[in-house]
């Protein structure tokens, strides 16, 4: 079978700098070497309640930001998720071979939902089995995501196996997890403990991919620091620190030992200006890209109608042979 990557992002607020340096960015390389299939998860943003208005604008945001980031729609497949059935026809047929054993032990449901757990929906403690199919709909190969999802990724993997194991079969290829780079978990601004996040309360704790150069510099200059003398890497000790020599070294492509070498000496101040400086030259050019896509709502309606037809196209095939193996009636 030949590779083939799926990935895709929530349309649940804006996107901030840990969904673009940990996922749609590296996706852009990947176009010319791959098949790409691009999702905005909407049936995933519904896991938690999204206001109707809202989903719709966060939908065409999400696929604006994609295009602004340089994933090109002729040559990969950009759609919404709900407009291709198959993802929750397959969820289905997948969450009939996924013991509540192992959906038990993913961490990213105990932290949403925290003492809160009865209140959960249905939707929220099966998201993991939604990915799974998300990805097993089309056979994906590889997936590149950042580091949050690995366990989900390999619960895919887990459940692709179980699928295989049971129907005696190899038809589902076993999805491996890109997950590259130096900013494979971006921490926010103001807790280095704390993953980077649309849902933090605290606008001031990422920096989202719609934020002005002036907001871009305000957030960096807020950015908890550390009472230690410049600048150096290490996560346990200094977590603040060492986000911002991931976020520089990611943004320059350079590794973090160049970064601490250019600016281990300086002082917190400096540094941030230079790398509030580095995402301003990066984050501008996609803002106003963004924007200027934003306004044409028909154009980025036709892309997502495209590539639901193409997405659907491959889906359907797949669906056929699974209801097969599965041993649905073909009428
Ligand atoms: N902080 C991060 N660092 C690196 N990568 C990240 N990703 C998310 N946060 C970071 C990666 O971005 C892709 C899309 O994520 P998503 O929006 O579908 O879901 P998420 O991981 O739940 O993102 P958020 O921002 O934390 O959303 P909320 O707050 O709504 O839950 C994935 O590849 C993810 O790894």
């Amino acid at each position: 079978m030949a590779d083939r990557i799926f990935s895709g992002v929530q349309p649940t607020g804006n996107l901030h700098l840990g969904n673009y340096l940990g996922a749609i960015r590296n996706w852009v390389g990947m176009q010319n070497q791959y098949e790409c299939i691009f999702c905005v998860v909407d049936l995933h943003a519904i896991t938690v309640p999204q206001k109707p208005d809202d989903l719709r604008q966060a939908t065409r945001e999400v696929t604006a930001a994609y295009i602004a980031c340089g994933v090109d729609p002729k040559k990969s497949i950009i759609f919404p998720q709900s407009s291709v059935s198959a993802h929750s026809d397959l969820a289905w047929i997948l969450g009939c071979h996924t013991p509540l054993g192992w959906l038990n032990r993913m961490t990213q449901f105990k932290e949403k939902t925290g003492k809160n757990r009865d209140n959960a929906s249905l939707g929220l403690y099966g998201y993991p089995v939604l990915m799974a199919a998300d990805i097993l709909a089309y056979r994906a190969t590889h997936v590149p995501v950042g580091e949050d999802q690995k366990q989900h990724l390999e619960l895919a993997r887990d459940i692709a196996g179980a699928f295989n194991r049971y129907y005696e079969n190899d038809y589902f290829p076993l999805p491996e997890p890109l997950i590259q780079g130096p900013a494979t978990r971006i921490m926010s601004l103001r807790d280095g403990t704390k993953k980077m996040s649309k849902s933090d309360e605290s606008d001031y704790s990422r920096i989202n991919l719609t934020d002005d150069a002036e907001a871009i510099d305000l957030k960096f200059r807020k950015a908890k620091s550390d009472m230690v003398e410049g600048i150096s890497y290490d996560e346990s000790a200094r977590p603040e620190a060492s986000n911002l020599i991931n976020i520089f070294s990611a943004l320059a492509n350079v590794s973090r030992e160049a970064v601490v070498n250019d600016y281990g000496a300086r002082n917190f101040s400096d540094f941030k200006k230079a790398l509030s400086a580095l995402a301003i030259e990066q984050l501008s050019p996609i803002t106003s890209l963004m924007r200027e896509l934003l306004k044409d709502v028909s154009y980025i309606d036709a892309v997502l109608k495209d590539g639901a037809e193409k997405a659907g196209a491959i889906a359907a095939k797949n669906m056929k042979q699974i209801h097969e193996i599965v041993g649905f009636v073909q009428l």
